[in-house]
């Protein structure tokens, strides 16, 4: 039975697992989430009544966030690229990085983005205020981390830059990366030449009229 990946094109997690498949060239049936009344949607809200995507059903098994999505793929569908190491030490390093990026460069960018399409006098000014400072904070810290590595966690590619490449993207665009970080904008021009995520980013480059603070002419 195929694997049936709910996702859209755009979507930041949706790109963190596409990444993974595209790593290990694992084929998977699209089940584009195209609207709120489509079939896929539908489907997603029985299955997984958050509705926040990407998820995967992999025969009776329904599979939700991206990161074990991930793990998922790892365990059952392994290939030559291995996103999560091995020994169990070097494996910790890169859920920690993982969920670094998850928590404190996701979380931030998406406050900010979906502040900008509440309605007028639903705002929360304050919130973002903070947002922006949570990502200011980690761009500091990643700029610290990122200095001579070539990937954040270990010498290969893993789980953890699965993540940072979309989310460090559209963090840019949301809330610039300063120039002075310049290990972190390295590191992001990086994660875009990867053959994985650069095909993310091409299959989603229709959809960037959609970007609420306006796409930047660039990436
Ligand atoms: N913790 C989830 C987050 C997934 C998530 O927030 N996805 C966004 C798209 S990037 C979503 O589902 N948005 C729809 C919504 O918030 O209703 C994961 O790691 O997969």
């Amino acid at each position: 039975m195929a694997l049936q990946l709910y996702y859209h094109p755009f979507s930041s997690y949706c790109q963190k697992a596409l990444i993974a498949f595209y790593e290990n060239d694992i084929g998977f049936e699209p089940r584009l989430l195209e609207g709120p009344d489509s079939e896929a949607m539908q489907r997603l809200a029985e299955l997984w009544p958050m509705k926040r995507f990407p998820m995967l059903v992999d025969g009776d098994q329904t599979i939700i966030e991206a990161s074990c999505i991930i793990e998922h793929l790892g365990l059952h569908h392994p290939g030559p690229v291995r996103l999560i190491p091995d020994n169990p030490a070097a494996a910790l390093e890169v859920r920690m990085w993982d969920r670094f990026f998850d928590n404190y460069v996701s979380t931030p960018q998406q406050k900010v983005v979906f502040d900008a399409i509440r309605p007028e006098g639903t705002r929360d000014a304050y919130g973002v205020r903070e947002a922006q400072q949570m990502l200011e904070t980690a761009y500091a810290w990643l700029d610290r981390r990122m200095a001579g590595r070539e990937w954040v966690a270990g010498d290969h590619f893993s789980l953890a830059d699965c993540g940072a490449a979309p989310f460090l993207f559209y963090a840019d665009w949301t809330h610039p990366i300063a120039e002075g970080f310049a290990h972190v904008r390295a590191y992001r021009q990086r994660l875009l030449k990867r053959p994985s995520f650069a095909r993310a980013v091409d299959e989603a480059r229709p959809f960037r009229p959609y970007f609420p603070l306006g796409a930047p002419d660039r990436d």
